[in-house]
Formats: structure tokens, sequence, C-alpha cells
């Protein structure tokens, strides 16, 4: 993959909601959450406006992570991946903001596990997108992946993956964002698969990635 760093660009049409307004927080513990069971070890927890001042984190987010623009290739030519990302290896890495780094512990302590890697990836309008993939983690089959989602809800969706054998389970589709937290836990990876498609508005998210 190569990557050219970006200046934050501004979002194109950001909609700021009045649910989401205030000063940016730091969740002091997990909260309640809605578990979905999606079978044969793999689940899902849902906490709906988890994040305090979801827009608040929105604008910092955009305007302090690192982002890059990346393109693989496909097909004999590079082509752009459809959103800006970033993603730290070291978790001593001075432009981790610091707020970022403070919500990795209150995730750790939920779920007693360790989350050593941190991303983020910006859909700068409908237009961006993630194809159906699971995450590679070294343990499928016991993965643990955590997002916080701020600015405009986008459509997350799930599905088994083909020949996982859980086909019989309906696909998924959860309205993500505003300080929303989603965690994919269990076999989720080795059974299912999940996207972020395109869609014909303008809405603009970020999602911050904790993965263990
Ligand atoms: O942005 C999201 O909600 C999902 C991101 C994702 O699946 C990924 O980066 O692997």
């Amino acid at each position: 993959m190569f990557v050219n760093t970006v200046d934050q660009p501004a979002p194109a049409r950001y909609q700021p909601s009045l649910l989401a307004s205030g000063t940016a927080e730091v969740p002091s513990r997990l909260g309640p959450v809605e578990r979905i069971e999606l079978g044969r070890g793999a689940w899902v927890d849902w906490a709906p406006e988890w994040l305090p001042g979801s827009d608040d984190w929105f604008e910092s987010m955009a305007a302090t992570l690192p982002w890059v623009e990346a393109e693989r290739p496909m097909y004999e030519r590079m082509v752009k991946v459809p959103r800006l990302i970033c993603s730290f290896d070291d978790l001593h890495d001075q432009r981790i903001p610091l707020d970022l780094l403070r919500l990795r512990p209150v995730l750790e302590a939920a779920y007693g596990r360790s989350l050593p890697r941190i991303g983020a990836n910006w859909y700068r309008s409908g237009r961006d997108s993630v194809a159906f993939h699971a995450d590679k983690v070294p343990m499928p089959g016991d993965a643990l992946i955590a997002i916080a989602a701020v600015g405009e809800r986008r459509p997350f969706v799930l599905r088994p993956r083909r020949g996982s054998g859980s086909s019989n389970n309906p696909a998924h589709r959860i309205m993500f964002g505003r300080g929303d937290l989603l965690v994919m836990g269990g076999t989720t990876q080795a059974h299912w698969e999940h996207a972020v498609p395109k869609i014909a508005g303008p809405n603009t998210r970020i999602s911050l990635m904790f993965r263990g």
C-alpha cells in the first residue's frame, strides 16, 4: 500500500446534531450495552451515544489525526482507497491524540482484554466506504474490535462469511455514528464480514478503532 499524507480537508457538508453537542469527554466506563448474538460464538455489543460531545470529538479527530490517502494496486493499476485512514502500531506514537489514547483503558477494563492496535477511518462523504471484509487479526476465532463512530450516522452492515456455515443467519444493518460504540467479539471475524457501504447522501463520519 502506498500513502500520501493529506492536509485535513473540511468535510463537505457536516451536519452537527443538537444531541451530539457539548465538549468531548472520555466516558469513565462502558455502561449499558445491548448484545446482539450472531450465533456460533459470534456477537456484537452496541452502546448508542457512548461518547459524550461526539460532534466535538469529530471536529477534534478530523483536525488532529495524521490522515493519509492510501493507494492500492488493483488489476495492474493503482486505485485510491475510498476513505482517509490512519493507524498506529506504536502506542507511544506522539501523534495519537491524548483523548483517543484515554479511551483504550476504559474499553480494556470493560472487556478484560488488551487492545494494542489503534486506527481510524474518515468517510469524507457518502462516496467513501469500506467493502465487505473480516479484519485480519491474529486469532479470528477470538478477537475483539471496538469501534466508536463520530459524525453523521452511516449504515454498518454484517453478513455471514461465505462458506462459514452461518448462512441461516440474517444480515444486520446498524445505523452507526454520533458517538455510538460497536464491539465485535468472539468468533465474529471468523464467521462474519462487515462493511460501510457507499450511500447517496453526504454523510461524513470518523470511526475510531481499537483492536486486540
Ligand atoms: O468504519 C467502520 O465502522 C468500520 C471500519 C472497518 O471495518 C475497518 O477499517 O476494517
